[in-house]
């Protein structure tokens, strides 16, 4: 009957299996976007997770990912925010589908997915994040602010309990996507494969001269050689700030430290906000890629 049906979905208990093939579907969403931007959404859902998690504040315990309150208004609306109702409509279409997951739950592992499937490291991931109410949203003002300067990353990051080190390793998912006029003002990818992590984006810092733009655009750097490359004043205080320049240069010569510190800063991203006694299990998971499914 109606009524059982309802007692048996209201009993299930997903398993491992249950999320992976959550991830399975975000995956080939991902690839549903041959007339968009670079051929994969991918950027724009590791946007959305990042968004989700980097509300944190370690002091009041408030913001993170656990009860993904950007749902509600105004968060939505937050400047910072512009472009991920794209995000957040994709990842809606998943959600019908697997109505049991939550929606920090849902945007994390959409994270997960976008950095795995782009090439990346595993991502240790785990569930457990509840859906929370409008009055838990966050006010507005605790995402980085492209236009400034190292003082202002090191507040910001720091408030979520990050060290420089993990900043700067944070930092290289610019790697990844491009910025769009129309969300941020800023315009242009940071590097020439943007469907693909590698540690690129430091390489290049380190390898291009870079100018200010003329443009009526907001302030962000070209490569002086292409032209089609872009940073933004944010990124470029990680080779001009010491100790930032210090894990940066890390980072542009090894692709296996970047991948080793990024895969565990993200981790820890995603977990900003969650009591540890709400996660489903002890040890995070390791989520198979689609390709490694296969084997
Ligand atoms: Zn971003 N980011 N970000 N970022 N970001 C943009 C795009 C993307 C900053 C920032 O202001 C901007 C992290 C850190 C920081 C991604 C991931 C992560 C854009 C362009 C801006 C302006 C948005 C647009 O116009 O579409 C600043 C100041 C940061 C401080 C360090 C961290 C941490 C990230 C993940 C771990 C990604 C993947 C994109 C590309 C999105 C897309 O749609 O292509």
């Amino acid at each position: 009957s109606g009524v059982q049906a309802a007692k048996v979905k209201a009993n299930f208990v997903p398993t491992k299996e249950d999320y992976i093939k959550v991830y399975n579907r975000i995956a080939e969403i991902m690839d549903e976007a041959e007339n968009y931007d670079d051929g994969s959404y991918g950027p724009v859902l590791l946007r959305l997770g990042w968004h989700a998690s980097g509300t944190y504040d370690k002091e009041t315990k408030t913001g993170g990912s656990n009860y993904a309150t950007m749902r509600f208004e105004p968060e939505a609306l937050h400047g910072a925010n512009a472009g991920l109702n794209l995000a957040r409509n994709l990842m809606e279409k998943v959600k019908t589908e697997f109505p049991w997951i939550s929606y920090g739950d849902l945007w994390t592992l959409g994270g997960v997915a976008a950095i795995q499937e782009m090439a990346g490291p595993h991502i240790p991931w785990r569930p457990g994040r509840i859906d929370g109410f409008a009055e838990q949203a966050t006010p507005d003002g605790r995402l980085p602010d492209a236009s400034q300067g190292g003082d202002h990353l090191r507040n910001i990051f720091y408030r979520m309990g990050f060290n420089d080190q993990e900043i700067v390793a944070l930092s290289g998912a610019h790697a990844l996507g491009r910025c769009h006029r129309d969300r941020s003002g800023y315009e242009g990818p940071w590097t020439f494969s943007p469907i693909t992590l590698t540690n690129d984006y430091f390489k290049l810092l380190f390898s291009e001269k870079w100018a200010w733009k003329r443009w009526d655009g907001p302030k962000q750097l070209e490569d002086k050689k292409s032209k089609s490359l872009m940073m933004l004043p944010t990124d470029y205080v990680l080779v001009q700030d010491k100790s930032f320049k210090k894990f940066a240069k890390q980072y542009a010569d090894s692709q296996d430290v970047f991948f080793k510190d990024f895969s565990g800063a993200v981790s820890r991203l995603f977990e900003l906000g969650v009591p540890t006694e709400q996660f489903v299990t002890p040890e995070p998971w390791i989520m198979p890629t689609v390709e490694e499914q296969k084997d």
